[in-house]
């Protein structure tokens, strides 16, 4: 059995620094190359190999691919929506070239398989917005949106024509508490929990009945794992598969953390990434994740906010030590 070689590329933002920690448990510290433009989490530049590298330096990726004998790849790097709307050529580049490089390392088959996140930035004003559909009108408005519906007609034509075995789900917001997201629209849901806990009060930059798809880390970590050890031939989408765990408005978010912080006050100043919030679903439906490869979420908003809150209030504890 040929055991895989792992580079992560983005290793150092929020999904992948918590995305290498688990796959180093999985298959082995060495095994799974972290990389990044920049140096990550003390946890993840400690427990195995670390490369600095650009994910759009097609060189230096094929370069890291054959020092490390590199099987799969996890292509995390992104600009994310509020950010790209600031710089979107610099988004563009960076969403688009850093796809190309991998896909094409494994059309050539220097690397057998590859994950690639998508989002539901890929749907837009005139897409079904309750419920939407694997399937449906995509008009995406902003600029990360249009990268990620680009990136899946890419990942797809790859497939279906150089038999690229490319994976890929619609990630929504996602909420931890040991990485801090950056520069997106689904973001004030984690600020949120940090400023229960440090002053009590939240402005909010979405207004209060805006709701968004969202899951927690852990479930985001342990789709990203089952679609990647799927058989190939029950991932039947090749696009990128609708992917669900619950939906709330910021003013239910705040319902929650009051039931276990009862003085918790919440304002509404919504911003620029309003517009971007009003273009997304505001549920998804992901039936077809559930029925090709079995996905189950664990985590709903009441266990979110017990587990966020009961997480950053010790990793406050210990920053205070
Ligand atoms: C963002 O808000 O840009 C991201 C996303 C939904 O992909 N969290």
């Amino acid at each position: 059995m040929i055991s895989e070689k792992i580079l992560i590329i983005g290793a150092s933002g929020q999904i992948g620094s918590e995305l290498a920690l688990r796959l180093r448990e999985l298959h082995g510290n060495d095994n799974v190359i972290a990389s990044d433009i920049k140096e990550g989490s003390e946890d993840l530049m400690s427990s195995g190999p670390f490369e600095i590298m650009d994910a759009t330096d097609e060189s230096g990726i094929a370069g890291l691919v054959e020092k490390h004998s590199i099987t799969d790849v996890y292509l995390m790097a992104a600009m994310l929506s509020a950010t790209a709307e600031k710089m979107p050529m610099k988004a563009w580049s960076l969403n688009m070239d850093s796809l190309f490089i991998i896909l094409n390392l494994a059309k050539d088959k220097k690397i057998k398989k590859v994950f690639w996140p998508s989002s539901i930035a890929v749907f837009g004003p005139s897409t079904p917005k309750h419920d939407t559909p694997q399937t449906t009108i995509m008009e995406p408005t902003t600029v990360y949106g249009i990268s990620k519906q680009t990136g899946e007609r890419w990942c797809e034509y790859f497939f279906n024509k150089f038999g690229v075995d490319v994976r890929s789900i619609r990630f929504p917001g996602i909420i931890s508490y040991k990485t801090l997201p950056g520069g997106g629209t689904t973001d004030y849901a984690i600020e949120i929990f940090h400023e229960a806990l440090r002053t009590g009060k939240y402005t909010s930059f979405l207004s209060e009945e805006t709701a968004l798809p969202m899951m927690f880390m852990e479930d985001a970590i342990k789709a990203t794992v089952d679609i990647m050890n799927e058989p190939a031939e029950n991932v039947k989408v090749r696009s990128s598969y609708n992917l669900s765990a619950m939906s709330f408005t910021p003013k239910e978010l705040a319902g929650a953390i009051k039931k276990e912080i009862p003085e918790f006050e919440i304002n509404y100043k919504p911003d620029f990434r309003q517009a971007i919030a009003d273009s997304w679903p505001s549920s998804i439906d992901d039936s077809a994740a559930r029925t090709d490869w079995n996905w189950k979420h664990e985590y709903d908003l009441k266990n979110l906010t017990h587990v966020m809150l009961k997480g950053l209030k010790e990793s406050l504890s210990l920053e205070n030590k």
